[in-house]
């Protein structure tokens, strides 16, 4: 019994992938087809797939080709499988040509042609594109417009600036480039924005009114009663708001999540969360410092993230520490919470450095993310006893920015709410901020 093996991801699946099972199987008596989970595409950087690992596999088990369906998991699975399977040929599509010489090592590679004109790629673009329109004054802009061009069914449109000179020369030459918030989202199908948080809440309403979607970098507004008033427009005008913050969309800050709340530290006592940069420190001393990010408004929701989700939002008592330059612009807050049965604290700065390290501590061990945490791709569990010490890395491919765009895609197609930043934590958020600014549970150092 001649025994032929391939893989694939067989997302939305289509001729071309049947062509392929069809002459794969023709090659020998059994056919086993692997097909790749998802965490496995997300690490070498398909993050565009729509389907699940689940129905994908059914999709293949419907076309009654395939005599065995594995999963494929991990880089370098296939030599494992081959021996295992005792395998005699290896096939994959011509789009693969030379990748896969090495297993000649194991068994026979055959390399059969691509059937043209057709792709799942082709097939997710085929809905109506996402026109994108971009509202901010930051430099970041040029990254958020490169990170979109790895997620199908998204174009970046326009920009809304008052400052073109952070923009790149790609993002000078889009369709176009103004100041006039209502020209922008006449031709955008959602906002992207990244300006001043004091700009949020009256740009997302005038964005919402349109009936437009937006994607807003956290804290999306100031005050819980404007997060209300946001929330319901949405509601009203069936239009996805939702809270950016990358570093939720990250693999690995996911797996940390979900290890922590698997048990493996014990419960958790202590969540510790530093992020502090210099970085635009000089070019702030000559800005109308009410109208910029201020240290808790740039890194308060990340650093708040672990928090709310391993101990939730719910705390008993919090305390404000902040040294403020002017108004409310801040280099330096440090929040302390205490909750039943834990406390956690965050420390964020632009006018401070320290080390921007992410510490879990638990009953039975604690985790340890190295700074930045915020755009982490690993972490590791420490235990009493070292030997049992673990590492876990997981590929982070533009800080988790083109994740969090898949997602936004993701929830406006599905009309899901599966984002990371569910409405509690995006509310706790604003209530953090709205204490700040108001000078509730803050002293100044
Ligand atoms: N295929 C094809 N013609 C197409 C599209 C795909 O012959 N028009 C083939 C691919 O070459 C591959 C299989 O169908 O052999 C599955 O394609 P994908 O789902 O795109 O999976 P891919 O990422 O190519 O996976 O590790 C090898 C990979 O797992 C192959």
């Amino acid at each position: 019994m001649i025994k032929v093996i391939t893989y694939g991801t067989y997302d939305l699946l289509h001729y071309g992938h049947i062509r392929l099972l069809e002459r794969a199987k023709a090659l020998g008596d059994y056919l086993i087809v692997g097909v790749t989970a998802d965490g496995f595409d997300l690490t070498r950087g398909k993050i565009n797939v729509q389907q699940s690992l689940v129905e994908r596999i059914e999709a293949v088990r419907a076309t009654g080709i395939a005599n065995e369906i594995i999963v494929e998991e991990y880089e370098g699975q296939k030599i494992d499988d081959i021996k295992r399977f005792d395998v005699d040929i290896f096939t994959v599509g011509s789009d693969w040509k030379g990748k896969f010489d090495y297993l000649n090592e194991f068994c026979k590679v055959v390399y059969l042609e691509r059937t043209q004109g057709i792709s799942s790629s082709e097939i997710r673009s085929e809905e109506r594109e996402l026109r994108l329109g971009m509202v901010g004054e930051t430099d970041f802009l040029n990254k958020m417009e490169f990170e979109s061009h790895f997620v199908n069914g998204l174009k970046v449109v326009g920009i809304c600036t008052s400052d073109k000179m952070k923009l790149s020369a790609t993002l000078r030459n889009l369709p176009l480039v103004t100041n006039n918030l209502e020209k922008l989202i006449s031709v955008s199908d959602a906002l992207y924005i990244i300006s001043s948080p004091i700009f949020h809440y009256k740009q997302i309403k005038t964005a919402l009114e349109r009936g437009k979607h937006v994607l807003c970098e956290s804290p999306i507004c100031l005050s819980e009663q404007q997060w209300r008033e946001l929330k319901d427009l949405a509601k009203n005008n069936k239009c996805v708001l939702m809270d950016a913050i990358r570093t939720a969309y990250s693999l690995a800050f996911s797996r940390l999540l979900l290890l922590v709340k698997s048990g493996r530290i014990g419960d958790v006592v202590s969540v510790d969360a530093t992020c502090t940069s210099l970085r635009n420190i000089e070019e702030r001393t000559d800005m109308n410092l009410s109208e910029v990010w201020n240290s808790i408004c740039t890194w308060g929701p990340a650093a708040l993230l672990p928090i709310f989700n391993l101990l939730g939002t719910d705390y008993l008592h919090k305390a404000i520490s902040s040294h403020i330059i002017e108004g409310h612009y801040d280099t330096f807050t440090r929040i302390a919470f205490t909750f039943p049965h834990a406390v956690a604290s965050i420390k964020v700065g632009q006018g401070v450095k320290s080390e921007g390290e992410l510490i879990i501590s638990g009953t039975k061990g604690y985790v340890y993310v190295p700074a930045p945490w915020w755009k982490t791709d690993y972490f590791e569990i420490r235990f009493e006893n070292p030997t049992e010490n673990k590492r876990y890395f997981y590929q982070l491919d533009g800080e988790g920015i083109r994740y969090e765009l898949v997602t936004f895609i993701r929830v406006i197609s599905s009309g899901k709410s599966i984002q990371n930043v569910d409405d509690k934590k995006s509310l706790a958020i604003v209530r953090i901020m709205e204490d700040y600014f108001n000078g509730k549970d803050l002293i100044k150092i």
